[in-house]
């Protein structure tokens, strides 16, 4: 775009961001794409795959047929499996993920824990690292009370697992709630041979500065994640949230709003241009079936061809109703 220049300046010589892309296709031919370091399929009815680079997400869409979702780096890609992690890296980009099925496990902590410290062992390993988006789908994430709510003790494990392996600052991420019959936790994640920067919402507190009444252990995230070249802004999961309130308890549209403006808040504070185009593919997370079509209309009003998926998608305050993430390409 035009007025990008006036902006942020993109770095030459820094690994470019993978392009992200929806498409209908099927997975052989997405992993076929050149560059392909990861798949995403949504729902039952994506396919199965031993690739290391294709994962199934738990979350059904709204969409159908829903599209593919597809990362695609400059240079080979190789891939493989280090227990219970499947990776795979090119370009300066690493992808790993990992999901675990909870039921050996004590609870959401305790699973969170497990694969979280399988995680960070793996980065270990392969040194050097920056992990700059995380991405973690939880089953039944607002079940149970206070202190237990799944999400809350999800955030004790993932604390305890991660321990001070997030030090120098913590990456963009996404915590939704999934609705499978399975309870499988899934965690994947970006990393680059670079650090990014950390983008913070003025409207909002940071996330590991929400005071107690959120639970025990403070979520450790930032808001979105300026790519290292500075071509991309990787955008957390972001909601009605303002201040460290949640806000308009029962009214989507007014929900679905408040989200637009910390999102356009959140390009501001990256010196971003105002505005999403048809390369800033984007996630609408759904709590209820009924409001789909609604927030699929709204959508489409405010945010006129960008590529959005639109998932069915619990946040992790039982009080709200939508949340969105995605990116904003340069
Ligand atoms: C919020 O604004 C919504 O626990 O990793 C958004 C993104 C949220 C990431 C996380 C939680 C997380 O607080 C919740």
């Amino acid at each position: 775009m035009a007025q990008a220049s006036e902006h942020l300046k993109v770095q030459p010589g820094l690994p470019r961001t993978p392009r992200v892309t929806y498409r209908m296709t099927d997975l052989a031919a997405a992993l076929a794409e050149p560059g392909a370091l990861a798949v995403f399929g949504f729902g039952d009815g994506a396919p199965l795959s031993d690739d290391p680079r294709w994962l199934r997400v738990a979350l059904e869409s709204f969409d159908a047929p829903a599209p593919l979702e597809l990362w695609q780096v400059d240079g080979e890609v190789s891939c493989g499996r280090e227990d219970a992690v499947r990776w795979s890296c090119g370009g300066g980009w690493l992808f790993a993920a990992i999901e675990l099925d909870e039921r050996p496990y004590a609870g959401s902590e305790d699973a969170a824990r497990t694969a979280y410290a399988a995680l960070r062992q793996f980065m270990g390993t392969r040194g050097g690292y920056k992990v700059l988006r995380l991405w973690n789908y939880i089953g039944g994430i607002n079940d149970g009370d206070g202190d237990w709510e799944r999400y809350k003790q999800f955030c004790d494990g993932r604390a305890a697992g991660l321990g001070d392996f997030f030090a120098e600052g913590f990456p963009a991420a996404t915590a939704i709630g999934h609705h499978h019959r399975s309870r499988v936790l899934q965690i994947y994640l970006l990393a680059g041979t670079d650090a990014g920067t950390a983008v913070e919402n003025p409207r909002q507190v940071s996330a590991w500065r929400y005071p107690r009444q959120y639970g025990r252990t403070s979520p450790g995230f930032a808001r979105a994640m300026l790519m290292p070249a500075q071509d991309a802004l990787a955008i957390s999961g972001t909601a009605a949230v303002v201040g460290h309130a949640s806000t308009h308890e029962g009214d989507l549209e007014a929900q679905l709003n408040e989200t637009l403006t910390n999102l356009e808040a959140l390009l501001a504070s990256a010196d971003m241009p105002a505005g999403f185009d048809t390369h800033s593919p984007l996630k609408a997370y759904v709590r209820l079936p009924t409001d789909a079509t609604r927030v699929r209309d709204l959508l489409q009003r405010r945010l006129p061809g960008v590529p959005v998926l639109l998932m069915h998608g619990d946040v992790c305050r039982s009080e709200l109703l939508v949340e969105i993430d995605g990116w904003r390409f340069a």
